[in-house]
């Protein structure tokens, strides 16, 4: 697990540039393309030890590093990622009516287009009323904006199910049934039940039916408490299967054994990670997508303690998860930190602002929802010059401050030419008066 702060992004100058060469005035504003790519390090290359996984490279990976460098956390430690490794920009709360959106107590959320007008809309189930609350995207898809919120109704009242202390319902919304319509799966905080609630009407109108239980074979489906239902193939066969986080802060997988349009589970088995149960800590949540971009999923998750990552080190139909490792975002002050908005974190991913890169959100015991915008830590301009100069710019975050370091080597990138190069926001650029003996450049988050 990486622990340290020493997230760092390679870049090497060859020889001749393959870069557009913006002037200085550009240098800041205009992207190009990089000018080295995962793919291309080297045998012998330290680095290629380092990024390691050859075998994990695919095409989808391969297409994706074109545009990207590589990006090593803790290489000391041994424990490696892409270019494709999500970052995290401070978090923020999400607003509703121009203050914080704010349900009342234990938000549990979950983006989704709800009435398909192509614009995501967010729903919320808390603990107040043990209901789920409907806010509409008055916005654009890009740019969500929420002013009121309705409670979803189902049979003709609002979908309200026992919450037990501090659970609330969980929603999820899919098509279910496979009919082509959205539904939605609501867990129960109180019994670990899921609940099914079909569309009888239209995507443009859903109108849910009453709430079905889920069943393993003749006894209702249940993780005990607090139940937080994802629909995903876990296994790869085609049928998706249920996963569904809980109060003791494990991951149940029940297998779909009946059909897309009729499914039917095998009994919960818990997810396993670094050999052993799943466990985030208290109260979870579970998510699947490929955090790393290695072209295999990962098992994302929340609970009492933090937002964590699960790397999965075996394949698409058959994941093998290592042990959770907490994901951080900056702090004012403090640099890298673990995320954490207080106990009771319920997150859901989505690419909120439709930049191509996954964001999280996390619905919180107050009732609010904080979003974290996800980034790539990665050089997007590098220019040399004939003096020897070379002015780079880097996507970044506030709150953090960067080390630069120089080498006329791959593998000895530990000159340090700068330290302490305060966030310009979202990107950062810095011009090295260095040596034209200096050709490659590593960026570093200062402590
Ligand atoms: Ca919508
Ligand atoms: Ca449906
Ligand atoms: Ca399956
Ligand atoms: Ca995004």
């Amino acid at each position: 697990m990486f622990t340290g702060n020493a997230a760092h992004v390679d870049a090497e100058k060859e020889s001749p540039l393959r870069l557009t060469m913006p002037t200085e005035a550009d240098t800041c504003r205009k992207l190009v393309v990089p000018i080295r790519t995962y793919s291309k390090l080297p045998k012998n290359d330290p680095f290629a030890q380092v990024l390691g996984n050859p075998h994990r490279s695919n095409p989808t990976q391969r297409k994706l590093a074109v545009g990207l460098l590589t990006l090593v956390f803790a290489p000391g430690l041994f424990e490696v990622v892409n270019a494709q490794q999500i970052q995290f920009r401070p978090g923020e709360l999400l607003q509703a009516a121009s203050q914080a959106l704010d349900v009342g107590t234990y938000a549990i959320p979950c983006v989704a287009d709800w009435n398909g007008d192509g614009r995501k809309d967010l729903l919320v189930g808390y603990q107040t009323a043990g209901k789920v609350a409907l806010y509409l995207n008055a916005g654009s898809d890009a740019n969500p904006v929420f002013t009121t919120s309705v409670n979803l109704q189902a049979g003709g009242v609002d979908i309200s199910l026992p919450s037990g202390g501090c659970g609330a319902p969980a929603p999820w919304v899919c098509d279910y049934d496979n009919d082509g319509k959205r539904d939605l799966l609501v867990g129960d905080g109180a019994n670990g039940y899921v609940y099914f609630y079909r569309n009888t009407n239209t995507d443009a109108n859903p109108v849910l039916d009453t709430g079905v239980r889920l069943m393993v074979g003749s006894s209702p489906l249940t993780v005990t408490y607090r139940a937080t239902p994802y629909l995903y193939d876990w296994d790869g066969d085609g049928l998706k299967d249920l996963l569904c986080g809980n109060g003791d802060g494990n991951g149940f997988f029940f297998r779909n054994i009946g059909t897309a349009q009729s499914p039917a589970y095998a009994a919960g088995t818990r997810l396993q990670a670094g050999g052993a149960d799943l466990n985030l800590g208290i109260r979870s949540v579970v998510r699947v997508f490929d955090l790393d971009g290695d072209g295999v999923p990962d098992l994302l998750g929340s609970s009492n303690t933090g937002v964590y990552w699960c790397r999965n080190t075996g394949s698409r139909s058959a994941p093998v998860l290592v042990l959770p490792v907490a994901l951080r975002a900056p702090v004012s002050g403090s640099g890298l930190q673990p995320i954490y908005t207080g106990q009771r974190m319920r997150l859901d991913w989505v690419d909120w602002n439709n930049d191509g890169v996954m964001d999280l959100l996390v619905g919180n015991a107050d009732g609010t929802i904080s979003y974290f915008e996800g980034y790539r830590f990665a050089f997007t301009a590098v220019t040399g010059r004939s003096s020897g100069a070379c002015s780079m710019q880097w996507n970044s975050a506030s709150s953090l401050n960067y080390n630069v370091l120089a080498s006329s080597a791959v593998g000895s990138i530990t000159n340090l030419v700068a330290t302490n190069v305060p966030s310009g926001g979202k990107t950062t650029c810095y011009t090295n008066a260095g040596s034209p003996g200096q050709q490659f450049y590593r960026l570093q988050v200062a402590p």
